[in-house]
């Protein structure tokens, strides 16, 4: 329903992202999409009634649809996505149908009878020729470990943070809602019926997901202690980015996922308690000088 137009695109991709505004994993695709200034059309997604996707068998946002060769394609999973669209911008020569390839989906009941897709190879850049020097591969790899730790730790410690508290549930999904511009897009009894259903949901199941992921009851620290490994991490690189003197995927995720709460109270505790701010902030504003225009 709005597009991110950037004249200075020579990737010669036509992205439509569906999304929900404030999800991490779509925040984490727009924050790699603007850094690698790229234009894009954004769809918002209703997150209960979810009708935008019903075209997709998939049921999770982000989902990028591509124009390729005679049709459609559409790329799941943000980690995915970013490798695919990383690989396809790296590799000047494949087309986008080649390139998915070499990440098949794959679909599996887990140990808790639960339909799971995952994406084989989600977190690898496919090179043409393999990289030569020892510092090019050690480089990759710990941007591999940090996305990763992004997806399975510190993604984990949001919910439980901006849904701790009936109160501050609500407060979120009033965020989500400006953020968004729910009113721009949906009628008002849907906005109201988002905010309220969404904000109560969500704050039953931030208990179960803090148990689930070991969450320590003061959730605050979890978040905290999550943001000093990192800032621990950046810092030993001994440049303003842990890629060095811009960005790298590692960066960009942390920065999407984190980026995702901005707004709510979790976020600015977060500044205040921990040394996080200057690299984050250096980030937006890197990120944000290559975006396109809304
Ligand atoms: N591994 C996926 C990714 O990285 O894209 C996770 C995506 C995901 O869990 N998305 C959530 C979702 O769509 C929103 S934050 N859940 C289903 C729903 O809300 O209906």
């Amino acid at each position: 329903q709005y597009c991110v137009i950037n004249d200075s695109d020579t990737s010669n991709l036509s992205l439509v992202l569906f999304q929900y505004r404030t999800c991490p994993f779509c925040c984490k695709v727009r924050a790699y999409l603007d850094a690698r200034g790229i234009s894009y059309e954004v769809v918002e997604v209703d997150a209960v009634l979810r009708q935008a996707i019903k075209w997709s068998g998939y049921k999770k946002v982000p989902i990028v649809l591509a124009k390729v060769d005679g049709g459609y394609q559409q790329l799941l999973d943000s980690t995915a996505i970013i490798s695919i669209l990383e690989t396809y911008l790296l590799d000047k020569k494949s087309q986008l149908t080649e390139i998915i390839k070499f990440y098949p989906v794959s679909q599996f009941v887990n140990d808790a009878g639960k339909n799971i897709t995952e994406i084989t190879n989600k977190y690898f850049i496919m090179h043409n020729s393999p990289l030569s020097n020892d510092n090019e591969k050690s480089a990759e790899l710990e941007e591999r470990k940090w996305r990763q730790w992004a997806d399975t730790v510190l993604v984990h410690t949001l919910s439980p943070n901006v849904y701790r508290t009936p109160g501050e549930a609500l407060e979120t999904f009033k965020w989500f809602e400006q953020a968004g511009r729910w009113k721009e897009s949906f009628p008002g009894w849907e906005c109201a019926l988002m905010v309220y259903v969404g904000a109560a949901a969500m704050w039953m199941i931030a208990k179960r997901l803090k148990k689930r992921h070991n969450i320590s009851d003061d959730v605050r620290q979890s978040l905290y202690d999550a943001a000093n490994e990192w800032t621990i991490a950046v810092n030993k690189k001994g440049k303003r980015f842990f890629g060095g003197d811009a960005p790298n995927l590692a960066d960009i995720t942390v920065y999407g996922v984190l980026s995702s709460i901005e707004g709510c109270m979790a976020f600015k505790d977060l500044r205040n308690n921990t040394q996080i701010a200057k690299w984050y902030d250096d980030v937006k504003n890197a990120i944000e000088s290559r975006m396109g225009k809304v």
